[in-house]
């Protein structure tokens, strides 16, 4: 139980961050604002994302809904949602969206100080939705770097991830939670929609020391470089002293494939391969973001050689090779890519 926790047994979303933000050296109620925007926009989207299904069964045009609003696509609607909340909430001066090719600068008319960054992915998976996989929103906090006041700048967005202050994502699943860091470790928030608060739920969330899944996408198998196969050779039991072979499990959806290993000890693994040399994922806000999480639950990021957090962007959508887990199992994968694989991962 943390120290300055009260010891009830309900602790809300609101209340944890007044009492353990709190002691963050930049805890202002600017930041915790930019938390509540984004819980905000979250319930906004798991509104939409729960009866993305009935679009279909109750016949919607598609081009107007029954509110007499337009039908946009799950994706957009999500992006929009965490734009207009953020822009209300009057604490970040510039956003970098999946959606978006350029960054967003906010002219925030009632506080030409707004000192924080959001990257943002607004709905990670979302081709999932029409096969009810769960997807989410990735999102990662840093302060602005640039000088002066008023709108921020790409060079604000393009730090490198050990500069977060704040990453997390929510997950729209058989329950809708809220997982995020200030690098005060991990702690999860489920939705309770009879009252509209995200209720702490998983407490200082560590991943668990032995690694019992992984998660990729084999059917790529063929355009992976060397090291790649030969580890997986080595964990499905090829060799004599290989280990138990583990669960395989990959659904297609990064927030959920993550959250899984998070909770039962896993490794998902993104490679670069043949087709994709820089490897599928974004560094900005899906790796930089799931790293910091990794590292706060004692897990491990890195791209196949470095840390994630390290590398030093230079665009808003750029990808990286991306192995998160268990700190054994990231070695482990690191001693195969650098005997086998001669190709520099770059
Ligand atoms: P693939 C979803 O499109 C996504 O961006 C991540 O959520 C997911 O981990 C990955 O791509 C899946 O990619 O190539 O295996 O379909």
């Amino acid at each position: 139980m943390h120290p300055n926790i009260s010891p009830r047994k309900v602790v809300t979303l609101e209340q944890f961050i007044i009492e353990r933000e709190q002691q963050l050296p930049f805890a202002t109620g600017e930041f915790s604002q930019i938390i509540r925007d984004l819980g905000l926009a979250a319930k906004m989207v798991n509104r939409e994302v729960n009866k993305a299904g009935l679009v279909d069964i109750l016949g919607f045009t598609g081009e107007e809904n029954v509110q007499g609003e337009k039908v946009q696509k799950l994706d957009i609607f999500a992006n929009l949602q965490f734009l207009q909340a953020l822009r209300i909430g009057g604490q970040v001066c510039v956003i970098g969206s999946e959606e978006n090719e350029e960054v967003i600068p906010v002219e925030n008319s009632q506080n030409s100080e707004a000192k924080y960054v959001v990257l943002l992915d607004p709905l990670d998976g979302s081709s999932n939705i029409d096969v009810n996989v769960s997807i989410g929103t990735i999102f990662s906090i840093y302060r602005r770097i640039t000088k002066g006041n008023g709108p921020g700048t790409e060079q604000d967005c393009l730090q490198k991830g050990t500069e977060q202050v704040c990453a997390g994502y929510f997950i729209y699943g058989s329950s809708t939670m809220l997982v995020y860091t200030t690098g005060n470790g991990v702690n999860g928030f489920t939705l309770d929609p009879s009252i509209g608060e995200f209720l702490l739920s998983h407490r200082d969330i560590k991943i668990p020391a032995t690694c019992n899944i992984y998660s990729l996408n084999e059917g790529n198998y063929r355009k992976f470089y060397p090291g790649i196969k030969e580890y997986l050779r080595h964990i499905k039991g090829k060799y004599e002293n290989s280990v138990r072979p583990y669960s395989t499990r990959y659904i297609g959806s990064l927030v959920a494939d993550f959250h899984r290993n998070l909770l039962r000890g896993g490794v998902f693994i993104y490679p670069a391969f043949t087709d994709r040399p820089k490897g599928k994922l974004r560094l900005m806000y899906e790796a930089n973001p799931m790293a910091f999480l990794t590292e706060q639950a004692g897990g491990m990021a890195t791209n196949g050689e470095e840390r994630i957090m390290d590398l030093q962007p230079t665009q808003l959508h750029q990808r990286t090779p991306l192995y998160l887990g268990n700190v054994s199992e990231v070695t482990l994968i690191h001693e195969y890519l650098r005997k086998y694989d001669l190709k520099k991962i770059n």
